[in-house]
């Protein structure tokens, strides 16, 4: 209504404002048409504007509300990270394969078990041999490292062994042995110390390294690992 009456008056008025030398500014006009506008309707436009908008912003409100309570979309299930399953992906999964890329000894005794040098004037020559059992003569040898000459254990530092090719462990659940040895020739050595341990438990989370000892030796490595699903 109001629309209608005043529509002659806000077509002059823009037609005038778009009379104005556009030296002012293109945006001159639009602002002008809007001023003057507002002016010559007044509040009472204003108040119509407003009715109008508040209607609208209860309508949109409405249908929003219906939007917000309409029923919950399916949920794609979160993926557990790579080994773990079950509700709060917090079971291990068991590994297919361990693979082994370094032992480090860390500790091993510098006298023989009579108390004297490994070999006669020097230390130990030393090498490890990791086999798939449990130590006892049915053990599967995977590895054997070369050796390191005179070497000496001083409680901080420590000897890598580092297969060609990490060493492959077929069933996790395997039971594995550690031999350290004093290597002498080709087809002898002296026996050091031994370690029977498994590689994987089941709840440790999948650590890379694993720490074995036996103090009593003392006999102390450490194993790099990775795990295959
Ligand atoms: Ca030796």
């Amino acid at each position: 209504m109001y629309c209608s009456r005043h529509a002659w008056a806000f077509s002059y008025l823009c037609f005038g404002c778009l009379a104005v030398p556009s030296a002012l500014g293109s945006e001159f006009v639009p602002r002008c048409c809007l001023k003057t506008t507002l002016k010559l309707f007044g509040t009472r436009v204003a108040n119509h504007i407003m009715k109008t908008l508040f209607s609208k912003t209860i309508i949109l409100s409405f249908f929003l509300l219906l939007l917000g309570c309409s029923k919950d979309s399916p949920t794609t299930p979160t993926p557990c990270p790579q080994g773990y399953t079950g509700t709060n992906c917090s079971t291990q999964i068991t590994p297919s394969k361990i693979f082994i890329s370094k032992i480090r000894v860390d500790d091993f005794p510098n006298l023989n078990p009579s108390g004297n040098n490994w070999d006669i004037g020097s230390s130990a020559d030393i090498f490890v041999r990791f086999g798939l059992g449990d130590g006892t003569s049915s053990t599967i040898t995977l590895f054997t490292s070369n050796y390191y000459t005179d070497a000496i254990s001083n409680g901080t530092n420590y000897y890598d062994f580092i297969p060609t090719t990490p060493i492959e462990l077929d069933l996790a659940s395997s039971e594995c042995a550690l031999i350290l040895g004093d290597y002498d020739s080709a087809s002898s050595y002296d026996f050091m110390g031994e370690l029977v341990f498994y590689p994987y438990n089941s709840i440790n989370g999948f650590p890379t390294t694993i720490s074995i000892s036996n103090p009593s030796i003392p006999f102390k490595a450490e194993l790099t690992l990775s795990y295959v699903w």
